[in-house]
This record gives C-alpha cells, sequence and structure tokens, in this order.
C-alpha cells in the first residue's frame, strides 16, 4: 500500500514524523535544560507542558503530523489623542482553535474520515525542521518557501501511517553570510556564540507575562514595536521581503476604548465586551494596560 506522506492543505504544508522520535525529542529538550541553556523560567513558563507520549485518547496513534499554516501580520488601530495609531500582532497570535478544528476537518477530508487526529503538546519548531517542512533561520524561528516565518505551526497524533521524514536539523542557506537579525535584536537575545536564542531576554517573552509583571529596567521604550510579541528579527529577515506587507485590519478602537484599555480597570459586561473584541485580534485583557501604555508612549 502506498501512503501520501508530504502535501499540501490549501496553502497549509504538511509532514509526517514516526512517534518512535518522542523519547529523542524529550532527550532532547531535557538536555538542554541540563546543560544550563535554558532559563529555568522560560522552561517552566513555556516547556514543561510538552507531553512526550501518545495521548490516552488515542493509544493506537504511530505518527505525528507536522503543519505550517501560512498567516498574516494583524494589524488593529487604536484611536489617541485624535489620531490614529495603527499597531501590529505578529503572525501566529490569530484564531488558534478556529485554525486546529479546521486542519482536522482538512486532514480527514483529505487522508480519510477514520482516521483520528489529537492535537500534540510538543515543541513544533524542532518537530517542524526534523520533519523537513521547514527550515531553521538564524534567528530561532522556522521558514517556510514563500511565507518564511510567516506561519504558524502545529502538530496532531495520528493513527494514519506514514513514511517517516525525520531527518538532522537545517539552518537557512541565507542565513550563513547574513547576521541582520543578530544585530538588529535590541535584548542580545540573539548572539554569536550560540544558536539557541536566550528566551528570557526575548522581548516576546517579556511583553507575554501578565501586565502585572513591569518591564525590567534595561528594557528601552523605544524597543517596543507590537502591542504583543516582537517583529524585529523577522522585519529585517532578507528571506521575508516578500510578505513583510502581508497584513490583515482586524478592528478599531475607539478613543473611548483607547481610553478604558490604558486605564487598567477592567470589570463587568464592559471588560467581557472590550476582551471579545481584543480576541478577534488574537489579543486578551491579561497584557493590558502595561503593553498598550509601552506603544502609545
Ligand atoms: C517557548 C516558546 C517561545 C519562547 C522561547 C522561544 C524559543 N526559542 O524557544 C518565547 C516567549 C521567547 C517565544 C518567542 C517567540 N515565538 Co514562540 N514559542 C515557544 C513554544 C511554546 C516552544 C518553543 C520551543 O520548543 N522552545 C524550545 C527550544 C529548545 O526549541 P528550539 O528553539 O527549536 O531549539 C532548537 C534549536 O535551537 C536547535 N539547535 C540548537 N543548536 C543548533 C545548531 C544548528 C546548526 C541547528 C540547525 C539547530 C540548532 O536545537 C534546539 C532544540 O531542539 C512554541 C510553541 C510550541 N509548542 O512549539 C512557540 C513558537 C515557537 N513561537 C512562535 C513564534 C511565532 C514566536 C515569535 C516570533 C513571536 C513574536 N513574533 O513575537 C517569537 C520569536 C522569538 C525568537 N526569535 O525565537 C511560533 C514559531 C513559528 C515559526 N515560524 O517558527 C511557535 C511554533 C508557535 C506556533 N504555534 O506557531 N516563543
Amino acid at each position: 500500500m502506498s501512503f501520501v506522506s508530504s502535501f499540501k492543505l490549501n496553502d497549509c504544508l504538511v509532514r509526517f514524523v514516526s512517534i518512535t522520535h518522542l523519547d529523542e525529542i524529550r532527550e532532547k529538550i531535557e538536555s538542554l535544560r541540563q546543560e544550563g541553556l535554558l532559563a529555568e523560567s522560560v522552561y517552566q513558563d513555556y516547556l514543561s507542558s510538552f507531553k512526550y507520549r501518545k495521548p490516552a485518547s488515542l493509544t493506537r496513534a504511530k505518527s505525528i503530523a507536522v503543519v505550517a499554516v501560512p498567516q498574516p501580520q494583524i494589524r488593529v488601530t487604536f484611536h489617541w489623542q485624535s489620531k490614529p495609531m495603527p499597531v501590529v500582532i505578529p503572525p501566529t497570535y490569530i484564531d488558534v482553535i478556529k485554525i486546529n478544528r479546521r486542519l482536522r476537518t482538512l486532514l480527514k477530508e483529505r487522508l480519510g474520515s477514520n482516521y483520528r487526529f489529537v492535537r500534540a503538546a510538543l515543541p513544533f519548531k524542532y518537530l517542524a525542521v526534523r520533519s523537513g517542512l521547514a527550515q531553521y533561520g538564524l534567528n530561532n524561528i522556522t521558514y517556510i518557501p514563500k511565507y518564511g516565518s510567516f506561519h504558524r505551526l502545529t502538530a496532531f497524533f495520528t493513527d494514519y501511517v506514514s513514511e517517516d521524514h525525520w531527518q538532522e536539523p537545517r539552518i537557512l542557506e541565507e542565513c550563513n553570510a547574513c547576521r541582520k537579525c543578530i544585530k538588529a535584536c535590541p535584548t542580545g537575545a540573539m548572539t554569536e556564540k550560540r544558536f539557541l536564542l536566550k528566551a528570557e531576554r526575548c522581548l516576546t517573552y517579556l511583553n507575554e507575562k501578565p501586565a502585572e509583571e513591569v518591564f525590567p529596567d534595561w528594557v528601552k521604550p523605544s524597543w517596543h514595536n507590537a502591542i504583543i510579541g516582537c517583529m524585529i528579527c523577522q522585519r529585517v529577515c532578507p528571506y521575508n521581503r516578500d510578505i513583510l506587507n502581508w497584513y490583515e485590519d482586524r478592528g478599531e478602537f475607539s478613543q473611548a476604548e483607547t481610553t478604558y484599555l490604558l486605564s487598567g480597570k477592567y470589570t463587568g459586561r464592559n471588560a467581557a465586551r472590550i476582551n471579545r473584541k481584543l480576541r478577534r485580534a488574537g489579543l486578551d485583557l491579561s497584557s493590558f494596560p502595561r503593553n498598550l501604555q509601552a506603544l502609545l508612549r
């Protein structure tokens, strides 16, 4: 029997690896931790929830389907001091649940409705690169043809049996002679000395924390460039040149709404209403007012 093992679903790319690599993935992450290359706070906040085993709901899982979903930057406009202030939300923050649901439907349509697909909690970049679906950029994120780094990654355990695409991790050839991202990163999260990001210095790590946590003193106000996350290393990347102007507008906030968001006092129906509006743009109240204050200042 021949199996489909690498294909496109609309603009999404799909690749499979065997679940026999789960131990190797865990060992890789754990060894980085033991070598002291992963800050304990980053490990606890993001990596400790990975599950390197078959899900209880799909014990007959055989493969992991890794998927790259192209996504634009999102733009929302805050009206402030009688001026429209457009702000950016990087790719990957929007429509997470909707995308996963849609992908499951598309995968079943493509491979057969008898197969099951259960979302995996695993390190997606590593999976994407090990499957050959994507390549690492020097800025530590992954790149695919045409859409560069503008894609969301996800993965599903499945009982579908595919060819195993496991391979050595690769870095974009274009990165060999380019240091633009390292030079542009203002926080020193990227250095020549190591490939792995110093995540604890990444602006995204700091502005994804709940708003009660103030930015450290070493963060210069002029560095803030997105309402959440950061676009600096992706914006300077020559590989992204052709998609840099790919934006989707997801709403406007009036002067009154902006004033409310800057107030930091959110209760009752007003809070619920504005949170719904924020969610359409991949945001929520948890990073307000800090991130908006930092941008509008
Ligand atoms: C933790 C995390 C963060 C942390 C830490 C980032 C990090 N580098 O780990 C913080 C909060 C800082 C962060 C920031 C961002 N993140 Co993030 N994050 C994650 C998360 C939850 C896990 C990432 C992870 O596995 N880290 C562990 C490290 C060890 O893995 P790794 O980076 O792949 O490291 C490997 C390489 O360094 C490699 N390696 C080491 N040496 C060498 C040498 C060579 C030559 C080679 C080839 C490889 C190599 O080995 C390491 C181990 O495998 C994933 C979601 C998920 N479930 O996977 C999203 C995810 C990685 N993030 C994502 C995004 C978009 C971002 C931001 C761009 C958001 C933004 N715009 O602000 C920034 C980018 C920061 C940056 N330049 O890396 C996307 C990436 C999509 C893409 N195109 O790559 C993901 C996949 C979310 C998603 N569902 O799409 N993130």
